[in-house]
């Protein structure tokens, strides 16, 4: 992947370039004042170019929908599910690997993947009951003492050739997250014996398996989820929070570290825990079995007690999130008689009309996590709180993918322009005695 990269970036270099001389001047519309206060919502101000996100449709890596990354990158059986491998490569090259070259891709990383010991050390200083996220970010930041853009840059290295230490980093941390990942999950949830990598499995099995899981179906399942979960555009909280600390010049590990702390807030990442937590309430409340109305009783209950329903909602899709669609098409091939993916399937019927009924959710469709949590509890991943770790995993692909073209085309520190509440209210009054 590395030489193809060579080629391609001085073509995306000039690419840039041409852009900002010949459109640089031209206007992609206002901001309002709704906007500055309201989470920046709809502006178009960031380069990101590995994913683009539409309200209606979803996610598109590269160009690619998820079906059609389905059927078009390699997989591990015929059929089956895509190797993230596959999808790194697509989303660093903008181009659909050979099984070569994706088989090329698994030996580098797994050339790459091995953790320091005293990584293990840091990590067992924490109380087990410290959150796995919090965790999986101290593991990230203890793997940094080995960033190649710190050394470089320290040593004095050209900005054209940021982008080069910026690949061994990101390529390096892809390949060591899964062991840190599966070291966390062995030591607080079994007892701490870590399992061993199997240098014969892929990324994603290889990942179950350190995890515990040795089931073909899982590793199917990981290989789905670490593909769907991988890049949602830049705007989200943690490709957003990759990007502007990078800009910085920080390098992939502490950007990485920076996004996995976004990406452990309830309103993003940490949701596909909450959304097992508040399906196991209802089973809880009133039953695995429970009927249509009490299901409604149960969702305005929630609402009335001023929380959100965890897994429904997106500031930017408008219709159901296509990585819940293929979720469920997994759930309906291998598991459709399971009983939370009935209630999964029920509350998918119940919940939509009701945040409708408020009047001001604007997108009232379940997104990628109402669905995760599920898959997992039917193969043996019972330990919700270690589910945004499983995202996070999958999530620093994406990011560190477009993080290496940030460097390689040489994007500046990230700075927008913030105001106070007196300059918007002169503002506004000038402008409405005009
Ligand atoms: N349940 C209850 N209320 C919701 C809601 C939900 N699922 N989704 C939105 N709302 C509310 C908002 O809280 C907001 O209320 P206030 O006006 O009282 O503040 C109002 O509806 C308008 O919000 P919105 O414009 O529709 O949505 P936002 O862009 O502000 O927020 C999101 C988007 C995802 C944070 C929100 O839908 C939400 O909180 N969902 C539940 C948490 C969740 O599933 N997050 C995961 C998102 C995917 C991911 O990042 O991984």
């Amino acid at each position: 992947m590395l030489s193809r990269l060579t080629e391609l970036v001085p073509k995306e270099q000039e690419r840039l370039k041409k852009i900002k001389k010949e459109y640089g001047k031209i206007s992609l519309g206002d901001t309002t004042v709704d906007m500055c206060v309201g989470g920046m919502r709809g502006i178009k101000g960031m380069l990101w170019e590995t994913s683009l996100l539409d309200a209606d449709e979803g996610i598109r890596f590269r160009g690619l929908s998820i079906p059609e990354c389905q059927k078009k990158l390699p997989a591990a059986i015929k059929g089956g599910e895509p190797l993230p491998e596959g999808l790194l490569w697509l989303l660093v090259t903008g181009e659909v690997p050979s099984k070569d070259q994706v088989a090329g891709l698994t030996k580098d990383l797994r050339a790459r993947s091995k953790v320091p010991g005293f990584v293990f050390d840091v990590l067992n200083q924490f109380p087990k009951s410290a959150h796995p996220m919090t965790q999986l970010t101290a593991g990230i930041m203890a793997l940094q003492t080995g960033s190649e853009f710190a050394k470089a840059y320290e040593q004095g290295i050209h900005k054209s050739k940021y982008w080069q230490p910026t690949y061994e980093d990101s390529l390096n941390l892809i390949a060591q997250l899964p062991e840190v990942a599966a070291f966390i999950y062995r030591r607080v949830y079994k007892g701490g014996k870590p399992i061993a990598a199997n240098p014969n499995l892929d990324y994603a099995a290889n990942y179950a398996h350190m995890l515990g899981f040795q089931d073909q179906k899982m590793h199917e399942l990981m290989r789905l989820y670490i593909t769907i979960h991988s890049d949602h555009e830049g705007g989200n909280v943690s490709a957003h929070t990759v990007h502007l600390v990078g800009s910085a010049l920080s390098d992939p590990y502490l950007s990485v570290a920076a996004g996995m702390n976004g990406l452990a807030g309830p309103l993003h990442g940490l949701a596909n825990q909450e959304v097992l937590r508040w399906i196991q309430g209802v089973v809880k409340e009133i039953g695995a079995d429970v009927s249509t109305e009490k299901l409604k009783e149960f969702v305005w209950k929630t609402l009335k007690s001023g929380k959100v329903v965890p897994g429904y909602g997106h500031a930017v899709l408008r219709k159901t999130d296509p990585r819940y669609a293929c979720q469920r098409e997994f759930a309906l091939k291998h598991l459709p008689n399971d009983p939370l993916f009935k209630m999964v399937s029920k509350i998918y019927e119940v919940v939509p009309p009701i945040l409708l009924e408020t009047g001001k959710v604007k997108n009232p469709w379940p997104n990628v996590d109402a669905h995760s949590g599920v898959l997992l509890q039917y193969f043996g991943l019972k330990e919700e709180n270690y589910y945004t770790v499983l995202f996070g995993v999958s999530r620093t692909i994406g990011v560190l993918s477009q993080l290496i073209w940030d460097r390689a085309l040489g994007l500046p520190i990230e700075r927008p322009k913030s105001l106070t509440f007196g300059w918007i209210e002169n503002y506004c009054k000038k402008k409405a005695k005009k």
